[in-house]
Protein backbone atom coordinates (compact mmCIF):
# COMPACT_ATOMS: atom_id res chain seq x y z
CA UNK A 1 0.00 0.00 0.00
CA UNK A 2 1.43 3.62 -1.08
CA UNK A 3 -0.13 6.75 -0.12
CA UNK A 4 0.87 9.73 -2.48
CA UNK A 5 0.97 12.38 0.21
CA UNK A 6 1.78 16.40 0.72
CA UNK A 7 2.41 17.33 4.52
CA UNK A 8 -0.41 19.18 5.54
CA UNK A 9 -2.72 18.37 3.02
CA UNK A 10 -5.80 15.88 2.86
CA UNK A 11 -3.81 13.10 2.53
CA UNK A 12 -3.44 13.10 6.35
CA UNK A 13 -6.81 12.23 6.28
CA UNK A 14 -6.01 8.71 4.79
CA UNK A 15 -2.40 9.25 6.90
CA UNK A 16 -4.88 8.96 10.38
CA UNK A 17 -7.01 5.77 8.97
CA UNK A 18 -4.09 4.11 7.91
CA UNK A 19 -2.68 4.75 11.55
CA UNK A 20 -6.05 3.83 13.27
CA UNK A 21 -6.83 0.70 11.68
CA UNK A 22 -2.52 -0.28 12.05
CA UNK A 23 -2.35 -0.75 8.41
CA UNK A 24 1.03 -0.98 6.81
CA UNK A 25 2.31 1.39 4.35
CA UNK A 26 5.01 3.43 2.28
CA UNK A 27 4.64 7.36 1.81
CA UNK A 28 5.61 8.77 -0.84
CA UNK A 29 5.68 12.81 -0.78
CA UNK A 30 5.13 15.32 -3.36
CA UNK A 31 4.95 18.94 -3.19
CA UNK A 32 2.25 21.80 -3.78
CA UNK A 33 3.96 24.03 -5.26
CA UNK A 34 6.83 22.33 -7.89
CA UNK A 35 4.47 21.42 -10.93
CA UNK A 36 5.05 17.75 -9.89
CA UNK A 37 1.28 17.07 -9.90
CA UNK A 38 0.75 17.78 -13.19
CA UNK A 39 3.32 15.27 -14.00
CA UNK A 40 2.03 11.93 -16.53
CA UNK A 41 3.36 10.22 -13.24
CA UNK A 42 1.33 11.75 -10.49
CA UNK A 43 -2.07 12.11 -13.27
CA UNK A 44 -1.88 7.82 -13.88
CA UNK A 45 -2.66 7.50 -10.36
CA UNK A 46 -5.02 10.67 -9.59
CA UNK A 47 -6.08 12.00 -13.06
CA UNK A 48 -7.11 15.79 -12.07
CA UNK A 49 -3.40 15.59 -10.19
CA UNK A 50 -4.96 15.98 -6.84
CA UNK A 51 -3.30 14.90 -3.28
CA UNK A 52 -4.25 12.23 -2.10
CA UNK A 53 -4.30 9.22 -3.81
CA UNK A 54 -3.44 5.93 -2.31
CA UNK A 55 -2.23 2.93 -4.64
CA UNK A 56 -3.72 -0.60 -2.95
CA UNK A 57 -4.70 -3.84 -3.99
CA UNK A 58 -3.32 -3.58 -7.44
CA UNK A 59 -4.84 -0.22 -8.96
CA UNK A 60 -4.78 3.71 -7.47
CA UNK A 61 -7.75 5.39 -5.58
CA UNK A 62 -8.10 8.70 -5.30
CA UNK A 63 -10.89 11.40 -3.59
CA UNK A 64 -9.95 11.46 -0.07
CA UNK A 65 -13.32 10.43 0.40
CA UNK A 66 -13.89 7.34 -1.34
CA UNK A 67 -9.76 6.29 -0.11
CA UNK A 68 -11.69 6.54 3.50
CA UNK A 69 -14.93 4.50 2.65
CA UNK A 70 -12.69 1.90 0.23
CA UNK A 71 -10.36 1.11 3.66
CA UNK A 72 -13.45 1.30 5.98
CA UNK A 73 -15.29 -1.48 3.81
CA UNK A 74 -12.22 -3.42 3.26
CA UNK A 75 -11.08 -3.82 6.82
CA UNK A 76 -14.89 -3.96 8.31
CA UNK A 77 -14.39 -0.92 10.81
CA UNK A 78 -14.58 2.70 11.91
CA UNK A 79 -17.67 2.73 9.64
CA UNK A 80 -21.47 1.57 9.77
CA UNK A 81 -22.73 -0.79 7.54
CA UNK A 82 -25.01 0.25 4.69
CA UNK A 83 -28.08 -1.37 6.60
CA UNK A 84 -27.05 0.34 9.74
CA UNK A 85 -29.29 3.25 11.06
CA UNK A 86 -25.92 5.59 11.59
CA UNK A 87 -24.86 4.76 7.82
CA UNK A 88 -26.24 7.89 6.57
CA UNK A 89 -25.19 10.01 9.05
CA UNK A 90 -21.66 8.47 8.55
CA UNK A 91 -22.12 9.51 4.63
CA UNK A 92 -23.54 12.59 5.52
CA UNK A 93 -20.66 13.94 7.85
CA UNK A 94 -17.76 12.75 4.87
CA UNK A 95 -18.81 14.28 2.31
CA UNK A 96 -19.99 17.45 4.44
CA UNK A 97 -16.07 17.57 4.69
CA UNK A 98 -15.40 18.49 1.26
CA UNK A 99 -17.99 20.84 1.27
CA UNK A 100 -16.04 22.87 4.42
CA UNK A 101 -12.48 21.48 2.65
CA UNK A 102 -13.21 23.51 -0.60
CA UNK A 103 -14.06 26.63 0.95
CA UNK A 104 -10.16 26.42 3.09
CA UNK A 105 -9.32 25.60 -0.51
CA UNK A 106 -10.30 28.79 -1.49
CA UNK A 107 -9.27 30.47 1.58
CA UNK A 108 -5.12 28.92 1.25
CA UNK A 109 -5.32 30.46 -2.47
CA UNK A 110 -6.56 33.71 -1.46
CA UNK A 111 -4.40 33.94 1.54
CA UNK A 112 -1.17 32.28 0.54
CA UNK A 113 -0.88 30.80 -2.51
CA UNK A 114 -1.99 33.01 -5.81
CA UNK A 115 0.72 35.22 -7.07
CA UNK A 116 0.99 38.31 -7.59
CA UNK A 117 -0.72 39.21 -4.10
CA UNK A 118 -2.57 41.73 -6.51
CA UNK A 119 -4.24 38.94 -8.38
CA UNK A 120 -6.22 37.92 -4.54
CA UNK A 121 -9.92 39.28 -3.88
CA UNK A 122 -10.30 40.71 -0.15
CA UNK A 123 -14.50 40.09 -1.01
CA UNK A 124 -13.94 36.46 -1.78
CA UNK A 125 -12.10 36.14 1.17
CA UNK A 126 -14.57 37.91 3.35
CA UNK A 127 -17.84 35.66 1.68
CA UNK A 128 -15.52 32.52 2.33
CA UNK A 129 -14.84 33.30 5.98
CA UNK A 130 -18.24 33.68 6.60
CA UNK A 131 -19.52 30.72 4.52
CA UNK A 132 -16.75 28.88 6.67
CA UNK A 133 -17.75 30.14 9.74
CA UNK A 134 -21.05 28.60 8.93
CA UNK A 135 -19.76 25.03 8.62
CA UNK A 136 -18.46 25.89 11.82
CA UNK A 137 -21.30 26.60 13.56
CA UNK A 138 -22.96 23.45 12.32
CA UNK A 139 -20.14 21.52 14.10
CA UNK A 140 -20.29 23.16 17.06
CA UNK A 141 -23.83 23.08 17.90
CA UNK A 142 -23.82 19.03 16.60
CA UNK A 143 -20.46 18.53 18.93
CA UNK A 144 -22.11 20.20 21.82
CA UNK A 145 -22.21 17.15 24.40
CA UNK A 146 -20.84 14.62 22.22
CA UNK A 147 -17.15 13.50 22.04
CA UNK A 148 -17.67 12.34 18.21
CA UNK A 149 -19.46 12.94 14.86
CA UNK A 150 -21.33 9.74 15.44
CA UNK A 151 -23.13 8.87 18.61
CA UNK A 152 -21.90 5.32 18.62
CA UNK A 153 -18.36 6.70 18.95
CA UNK A 154 -14.97 6.98 16.79
CA UNK A 155 -15.22 6.73 12.97
CA UNK A 156 -13.53 7.53 9.70
CA UNK A 157 -15.53 10.30 9.22
CA UNK A 158 -13.34 12.06 12.20
CA UNK A 159 -10.89 11.53 10.11
CA UNK A 160 -12.29 13.10 7.25
CA UNK A 161 -13.16 16.28 9.18
CA UNK A 162 -11.17 15.92 12.07
CA UNK A 163 -8.10 17.08 9.74
CA UNK A 164 -9.91 20.17 8.54
CA UNK A 165 -10.07 21.84 12.10
CA UNK A 166 -6.50 22.99 12.06
CA UNK A 167 -6.90 24.76 8.88
CA UNK A 168 -10.29 26.21 9.98
CA UNK A 169 -9.17 27.60 13.05
CA UNK A 170 -6.80 29.60 10.99
CA UNK A 171 -9.22 31.28 9.59
CA UNK A 172 -12.08 31.77 12.18
CA UNK A 173 -11.43 32.61 16.23
CA UNK A 174 -11.14 29.57 17.98
CA UNK A 175 -13.13 31.74 21.10
CA UNK A 176 -15.95 31.41 19.07
CA UNK A 177 -16.15 27.87 18.55
CA UNK A 178 -15.72 25.52 22.28
CA UNK A 179 -17.06 22.54 21.72
CA UNK A 180 -15.31 22.38 18.45
CA UNK A 181 -12.24 23.17 20.39
CA UNK A 182 -12.48 20.59 22.43
CA UNK A 183 -13.06 18.09 19.72
CA UNK A 184 -10.02 18.88 18.21
CA UNK A 185 -8.17 18.21 21.63
CA UNK A 186 -9.81 14.86 21.55
CA UNK A 187 -8.81 14.15 18.01
CA UNK A 188 -5.45 15.25 18.33
CA UNK A 189 -4.67 13.13 21.78
CA UNK A 190 -5.70 10.40 19.88
CA UNK A 191 -2.20 8.06 19.61
CA UNK A 192 -3.08 6.91 15.90
CA UNK A 193 -3.47 10.98 14.93
CA UNK A 194 0.25 11.53 16.89
CA UNK A 195 1.72 8.81 15.20
CA UNK A 196 0.32 9.99 11.71
CA UNK A 197 2.13 13.51 12.25
CA UNK A 198 5.22 12.30 12.76
CA UNK A 199 5.21 10.35 9.75
CA UNK A 200 3.57 12.73 7.52
CA UNK A 201 6.70 15.88 8.14
CA UNK A 202 6.01 19.46 9.00
CA UNK A 203 3.32 21.69 7.40
CA UNK A 204 4.13 23.11 4.40
CA UNK A 205 1.02 25.45 3.84
CA UNK A 206 0.92 27.63 7.11
CA UNK A 207 3.33 30.24 8.21
CA UNK A 208 0.86 32.32 10.37
CA UNK A 209 -1.50 30.77 13.29
CA UNK A 210 -4.24 33.20 12.31
CA UNK A 211 -5.47 34.94 8.58
CA UNK A 212 -6.99 38.33 8.99
CA UNK A 213 -9.38 38.93 5.98
CA UNK A 214 -7.25 42.60 5.27
CA UNK A 215 -8.82 45.93 5.04
CA UNK A 216 -9.60 46.37 0.81
N1 LIG B 1 -11.95 16.28 -3.29
C1 LIG B 1 -10.56 15.95 -3.34
C2 LIG B 1 -9.73 17.23 -3.28
C3 LIG B 1 -8.26 16.97 -3.44
C4 LIG B 1 -7.43 18.24 -3.43
O1 LIG B 1 -7.85 19.30 -3.96
N2 LIG B 1 -6.23 18.17 -2.84
C5 LIG B 1 -5.33 19.32 -2.80
C6 LIG B 1 -4.39 19.18 -1.61
S1 LIG B 1 -5.26 19.29 -0.08
C7 LIG B 1 -4.50 19.35 -4.06
O2 LIG B 1 -4.09 18.33 -4.54
N3 LIG B 1 -4.27 20.55 -4.60
C8 LIG B 1 -3.46 20.71 -5.75
C9 LIG B 1 -4.18 21.48 -6.82
O3 LIG B 1 -5.31 21.95 -6.59
O4 LIG B 1 -3.62 21.60 -7.89
C10 LIG B 1 -10.20 14.99 -2.20
O5 LIG B 1 -10.88 15.07 -1.15
O6 LIG B 1 -9.28 14.18 -2.34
Amino acid sequence: MRLHHVPGSRSMRVLWLLEELDLAYDLKTWSLTDGSLRSPEFRALSPAGRIPALEIDGRAIFESGAILQYLTEREGRLAPRPDDAERADFLGWVHFAETQGNILQQLNIHHIFLRPESARSVPLMKLETKRLALTAQVLEDHLAGRDTLLASGFSAADCMLGFNIDALFRFVPIADYPHLAGYRERMGARPAYRRALVRAGGDEIYAQDFYEVPNA
